[in-house]
C-alpha cells in the first residue's frame, strides 16, 4: 500500500505512524481498519473500529467535553489519544444522531464504534463520511498495541551514559531519565494502563501483573473482582502517595486484582513462603512477595529504575534498594540480591520491550533503562 502519508510529525511520533503504513491492509479487503489505517488509506469505502475521543469542530480542533452537537465524532486507536494528527473525523448523517452524536450521548467518549463509510476528507482533515452504519462496540484491530523502539535503537537516547558505570552511570542515567518527563494524574493512570497493559489476546482486558488473569478493561475499580492501580514500589516505602511523581509513574504502576494487590500489600521481595490464592506462581510470608517466574526480572528492573528515578530532587524521596525485608517506611525496597538474580534468571521479552516503548513514546517520554540495558543492574547496584 503506498497511501500518501498526509501529516508531517514531530520524530517522537514517526516511529508509530511508519508501523501503522506497514500494517495497512490493501485497499478493498474486507478487514476492519484502524484509525491509523484509515487515516493512511482515504479512498474508497472502509470499515473502521476505534475509540470515540471527541467532537471535531475545526481541522485541527477536537472538544472532549462541553459539546455542541450530533453531527461529527472523532476517533482514534488510543481512548487517551490527544493529537489531532492522529483521529479520524466521522460525519454523523441524521439517522445516526440520536444514537451517536456526543450533544445527545457524552457517554459515548471513551467507548469504541464501528462504522462504514467513504474514507474522504471532513473539516479538511482525514475522516470518513456518508457512514451507511454504525454500531457500538468493536474490537479495535489494534491487537496488541505494538510500537517498535526508537530508529536507530535507544544509543542516542543514552548517550549521556555512553561508557561508565557504577556511580557515574547511575547519576548520568538519572539525568537522562529525568529529563522531559510528563507526569500523569492518578486518574490518568487508569486509562493509560488500558493501553500499556491490554492483553494481547483480548483487547478488551487488560493482563493483571502478578497473577496473569486477563480481566475486562471495565472493571476498574476498588471492589472485589475489580483490578486497581498496583505500585510494585510500595507507595508506603518513602511515602509518595499519588499525586503527580513516584505516586503515578507508569513504570512501575500495573493492573492488579483487588484482593492480590491487597496480599502483597507493602512487603519488599524476595524469594519464599506460601502460595497465595488468586495468583499462581506467587509466593509470599510475613515479610516479602515472590512473584511468579515471568515477573520476577519485570518487578526488578522496576525497582531499579526508581532506585535511579527518584534522588530526592523535586521535593520527592530518595528512593533506594538495600538488602532487607522490613517493611517499613523508609525510601527502601528490598531485596536488591533477589533482584539481581530475577533481573539475570528473567531477562526483558518483547512485550516489556513494547511496554517500556509505549510508555516513552505516548506518555511520559522517558525510558526504564534496565529495560534497554539489564546488564546495567549489577553495575550499578551489584
Ligand atoms: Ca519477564
Ligand atoms: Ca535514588
Amino acid at each position: 500500500m503506498s497511501g500518501p502519508k498526509r501529516h508531517r510529525r514531530v520524530a517522537l511520533f514517526a516511529v508509530p505512524i511508519v508501523a501503522a503504513i506497514f500494517l495497512t491492509v490493501p485497499a478493498g479487503a474486507a478487514a476492519t481498519l484502524t484509525v491509523a489505517q484509515a487515516i493512511s488509506s482515504q479512498s474508497g469505502t472502509g470499515t473502521v473500529t476505534g475509540y470515540v475521543v471527541g467532537e471535531p469542530t475545526a481541522t485541527n480542533t477536537v472538544r472532549t467535553s462541553g459539546f455542541t452537537g450530533d453531527t461529527a465524532l472523532a476517533l482514534a486507536d488510543s481512548r487517551t489519544e490527544t493529537a489531532t494528527s492522529r483521529m479520524l473525523y466521522v460525519q454523523i448523517t441524521s439517522s445516526y444522531r440520536s444514537s451517536f452524536g456526543l450533544l445527545s450521548n457524552p457517554g459515548r467518549v471513551g467507548t469504541t464504534i464501528t462504522v462504514t463509510g467513504t474514507l474522504t476528507a471532513y473539516f479538511s482533515h482525514p475522516g470518513l463520511r456518508s457512514p451507511t452504519a454504525m454500531t457500538a462496540g468493536g474490537t479495535t484491530p489494534t491487537t496488541p498495541p505494538t510500537t517498535p523502539p526508537p530508529t536507530g535503537g535507544t544509543d542516542a537516547y543514552y548517550a549521556a551514559a555512553a561508557g561508565k558505570t557504577g556511580e557515574n552511570l547511575k547519576t548520568a542515567l538519572h539525568g537522562i531519565i529525568s529529563s522531559g518527563v510528563t507526569k500523569l494524574s492518578y486518574d490518568g493512570v487508569w486509562n493509560a494502563l488500558k493501553v500499556t497493559d491490554q492483553d494481547p489476546a483480548n483487547s478488551a482486558n487488560v493482563k493483571l501483573f502478578y497473577s496473569g488473569i486477563s480481566r475486562s478493561k471495565s472493571l476498574n475499580g476498588g471492589d472485589s473482582g475489580d483490578w486497581n492501580r498496583e505500585h510494585v514500589w510500595a507507595q508506603s516505602h518513602g511515602d509518595f502517595g499519588t499525586s503527580a511523581g513516584p505516586g503515578t509513574d507508569l513504570h512501575h504502576l500495573r493492573p492488579e486484582d483487588v484482593a492480590v494487590n491487597g496480599a502483597r500489600g507493602n512487603k519488599d521481595f524476595d524469594n519464599g513462603g506460601t502460595a497465595v490464592s488468586g495468583a499462581p506462581g506467587n509466593y509470599t510470608d510475613s515479610n516479602s512477595w515472590e512473584p511468579r517466574a515471568a515477573v520476577k526480572g519485570d518487578v526488578a528492573r522496576m525497582i531499579f529504575y526508581m532506585a535511579v528515578r527518584y534522588e530526592g530532587g523535586d521535593s520527592y524521596p530518595d528512593l533506594e534498594v538495600d538488602d532487607a525485608t522490613s517493611s517499613g517506611t523508609a525510601p527502601r525496597m528490598g531485596r536488591v540480591s533477589a533482584l539481581l538474580a530475577w533481573n539475570a534468571a528473567d531477562p526483558p521479552d518483547a512485550a516489556e520491550r513494547n511496554r517500556n516503548q509505549l510508555i516513552y513514546a505516548n506518555y511520559q517520554h522517558n525510558r526504564n533503562p534496565f529495560i534497554d540495558h539489564p546488564e546495567w543492574a549489577a553495575s550499578i547496584f551489584g
